[in-house]
């Protein structure tokens, strides 16, 4: 008899995890189903942006005269509006939004959560169909519930983070999600129109062969970053496996090879961007929970990413991230940088 595979959908996962967790009040459960939906809204649109362009300049009127919506604008409004009418959320901070955007109405004034995003990283890619992701991170309020969030809500260090994930956008539709309680990783099925539990308990491979960095910069990295590069690209020459260079330039798609397969994804600081390029509170420390939950490690060089106190919504930080053994290497090397 031939069985059907019953995948379990993501719905479906957070209610075995509440069913697990008593106490858990099923808020941030449905705080992710929102985000999914909305993800899926995104999907959608991610797969047909190369019609949009048929159709029209993207960010400018379609042959319709209707006004093609940028997608990393479309993505930030599809999120903000679906949390906006949730009951789980009180506000978001956005990489697209100078300011929190605040859900001041009675019922998200009593939520709990707030939530960090970067709602479509690497979208300069979309014209050439390289993947791109969706990024956020679900923190606890500590400003009183009954009142509008506040600027301190979002202003906390990853540690601090109680969820988090990222949807990319690739070959196949996926979310990787990640609590205290471990990393899960749901495969879209189009077929169903639902996120499906494919990859259970990831953990990341305490090595791996790949390492990920812009040698565009390489001149302006800091010594330290240079001698480490050369010890890979040395061992690009090893018997056995050895290593090799990939950089799609697109975070989540290198971080999520790595994650995977194991490696190690940098974006160091250069003399131009002494603080590199990537946002602390909507890039590093969403992917540097998840990574780090999963067994591998995250830093700006100097400590932990979800150790740094966050002064402002949108600053940057340098980022290396992966493999727990490649990282430790790397801080050999920028410990005895001369
Ligand atoms: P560069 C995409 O714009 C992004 O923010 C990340 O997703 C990616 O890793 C990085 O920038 C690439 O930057 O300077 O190497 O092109």
């Amino acid at each position: 008899m031939h069985q059907v595979r019953k995948l379990m959908t993501l719905d479906e996962f957070t209610i075995q995890e509440l069913r697990n967790f008593p106490k858990a009040t099923g808020e941030l459960s449905g705080l992710l189903r929102s985000i999914g939906l909305a993800c899926k809204r995104i999907n959608v649109e991610v797969n047909r942006a190369g019609l949009a362009d048929i159709l029209g300049a993207m960010g400018k009127e379609n042959v319709q005269g209707e006004e093609v919506q940028k997608l990393d604008e479309f993505a930030n409004d599809a999120l903000i509006d679906m949390l906006n009418h949730s009951i789980y959320c009180a506000g978001v901070g956005s990489e697209e939004n100078d300011d929190i955007v605040v859900f001041d109405d009675p019922i998200s004034n009593n939520s709990k959560y707030v939530l960090l995003m970067d709602p479509l990283d690497g979208s300069g890619n979309i014209d050439v169909n390289v993947s791109i992701g969706t990024i956020f991170s679900i923190y606890k309020r500590v400003s009183p519930l009954g009142s509008p969030a506040t600027k301190a809500d979002f202003l906390q260090p990853g540690k601090m983070i109680v969820a988090a994930g990222y949807v990319i956008y690739g070959s196949s539709t996926m979310m990787v999600y990640a609590t205290r309680r471990g990393v899960n990783g749901f495969t879209l099925d189009p077929s169903l129109g639902e996120f499906c539990l494919s990859h259970p308990d990831i953990t990341c491979p305490p090595a791996g062969k790949v390492y990920s960095a812009n040698y565009g910069n390489f001149g302006q990295y800091r010594k330290g970053v240079q001698d480490y590069l050369k010890i890979c690209e040395a061992k690009t020459k090893e018997e056995g496996g050895p290593y090799t260079e990939r950089y799609i330039g697109s975070m989540v798609a290198d971080i999520h090879r790595n994650l995977i397969k194991g490696g190690i994804f940098m974006y160091p600081g250069t003399i131009s961007r002494p603080k590199g390029k990537l946002r602390l509170m909507y890039e590093c420390n969403p992917m540097a929970f998840i990574v780090m939950l999963a067994g591998g490690k995250a830093t700006n060089g100097e400590v932990d990413i979800i150790d740094i106190v966050p002064e402002d919504l949108h600053e940057r930080s340098p980022m290396f991230i992966g493999s727990r053994d490649m990282m430790d290497e790397l801080a050999g090397c920028l410990k005895n940088e001369s």
